[in-house]
């Protein structure tokens, strides 16, 4: 039986107008006014909502062995957090060690959401050595759909990779027509600096971001540029950070480097007074990058407002409060990572839309329709069009609430932006079709998430940065 949503206000990365939407088959079939449907068709009514194409967080981490323990989230806590914020894609970072088979490690990944999750999902296989029996696993896991890489220029010894390797990923990226993610930070200079400010006596986890400066950041960015312009292979830069990194970017791009830009959650709001609060209040804030001086954000709001930024991701990773702890008294063991799946869209919207210069249509691509175009996806997902995936984000911009760790899904015993107010959240959420989320709680199945087999993406098989 189908299902029609009546009255709402449709708005994708380039229109807005008024609409109802039948839904058949896990698929929008029609779009337009006053639609008549078959008798029993159930009825949702979004009269003074948006309706938004369901929300892609292109960066999360779920199952990561990390610094010597796990995130918290299981597929089943992460998926129904991840809806009840307004995300009904997932793309996770596939991360087996260096001393770990690739193959393996990809099967572990995708064993550990198979029928655990409630929103659809997909990996970024992360290279984390690059030899010629790791080159044949990669060629078989971008044919099973995952047509992306993940490279780390930090983590030296455990998931980073040598300027070496790091060409040998871009060859076989370009050759396969695949983007590939990278973490920007210079391993050698992080490791130093880390070392200096410990035997300083400097232990605090307010030393985490002196220990990884804007200037380690913005060199990964610039080597990075210099291998995607040397190879042709097409880049993402995830979670940058800084005006310094952010600059060297956009000269790269405008010498026709083929790189996209990401920033996280964490970043737009968050700054690095956080990591310097006393007790386990400093712990919480500790990610890589670091939080960055405040300045950064008006940076990075203005960016993602001009498509400079082109996507926000959350770099969503759930440690809790004693593994936190566990970097006490040295801030070098503190697992980095801040949760935020949940949160995105209800604080880019409040923050961005509501209270900056964010618009609507921009706010649907920057976390949507643009991670759907880069990552193969699109217009499968990232858009509400006739064929496509019903997943949708009926949206209430009345609702009003504030941030609680006390009241949020995700396993994980404190929120990073706790106290934040937010204006709007998401009222009803489908997957496909299926009503998973309805007056802001989970109504759904677990485990109907499938699998993202994506396509090779158009801006890794030649398009230049076009916005
Ligand atoms: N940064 C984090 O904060 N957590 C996971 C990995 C990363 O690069
Ligand atoms: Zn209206
Ligand atoms: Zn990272
Ligand atoms: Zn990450």
């Amino acid at each position: 039986m189908g299902l029609v949503i009546r009255n709402g206000e449709v708005i994708t990365d380039t229109e807005r107008y008024h609409a109802d939407l039948y839904i058949e088959d896990e698929v929008i079939t029609r779009i337009g006014k006053d639609l008549a449907v078959p008798d029993g068709t159930e009825v949702i009514d979004a009269t003074d909502k948006f309706v938004f194409p369901g929300f892609i967080d292109p960066h999360v981490h779920i199952y990561l062995p990390f610094m010597g323990t796990f995130a918290k989230d299981t597929y089943e806590t992460a998926s129904v957090a991840a809806l009840i914020g307004g995300t009904t894609s997932l793309i996770e970072m596939c991360c087996p060690s260096r001393q770990e088979d690739a193959l393996e490690g990809y099967e572990l990944w995708k064993s550990k959401a198979a029928d655990h999750s409630a929103c659809d999902y997909g990996f970024h296989m992360a290279v984390t050595r690059f030899d010629a029996q790791t080159e044949q696993q990669l060629r078989q896991i971008v044919d099973d759909g995952t047509t992306s890489f993940k490279i780390f220029l930090s983590y030296k010894n455990f998931f980073g990779v040598d300027d070496g390797e790091m060409y040998q990923t871009l060859k076989l990226a370009k050759e396969l027509g695949v983007i590939v993610t990278a973490h920007c930070e210079n391993a050698e200079l992080v490791s130093r600096l880390q070392q200096e400010l410990l035997a300083q006596g400097k232990t605090g986890p307010e030393w985490h971001e002196p220990s990884r400066p804007e200037t380690v950041e913005a060199e990964g960015t610039t080597r990075f540029a210099t291998f995607l312009e040397t190879t042709g292979a097409a880049g993402y830069i995830v979670h940058l950070s800084c005006a310094p990194a952010l600059k060297a970017a956009v000269e790269a791009r405008a010498r026709g480097v083929k790189l996209s830009v990401e920033s996280v959650l964490p970043h737009f709001l968050l700054d690095k007074t956080y990591a310097e609060r006393k007790g386990v209040e400093g712990l919480k804030h500790v990610m890589s990058p670091p939080l960055r001086d405040k300045s950064n954000q008006a940076v990075l709001w203005s960016a993602l407002e001009r498509g400079d930024v082109d996507t926000v991701g959350t770099d969503h990773c759930p440690f809790d409060l004693d593994q936190k702890r566990m970097g006490e008294g040295n801030f070098t063991l503190i697992p980095n990572g801040i949760p935020g799946v949940e949160d995105r869209v209800n604080l880019i919207y409040t923050y961005g839309v509501k209270r900056g210069g964010l618009s609507l249509n921009r706010f649907v691509d920057a976390l949507s329709t643009r991670a759907a175009k880069l990552f193969g996806l699109y217009p499968r997902k990232g858009a509400i069009a006739v064929g496509g995936d019903a997943d949708l984000v009926i949206f209430d911009p009345q609702y009003r609430g504030v941030i609680s760790a006390k009241t949020h899904h995700m396993n994980n015993d404190y929120s990073g932006f706790e106290g934040f107010e937010i204006e709007g959240r998401p009222s009803v959420v489908t997957v496909r079709g299926k009503v998973q989320v309805k007056d802001g709680t989970f109504v759904g199945q677990q485990g109907i998430g499938r699998f993202l087999r994506r396509e090779v993406a158009s801006a890794a098989s030649g398009e230049a940065h076009a916005g």
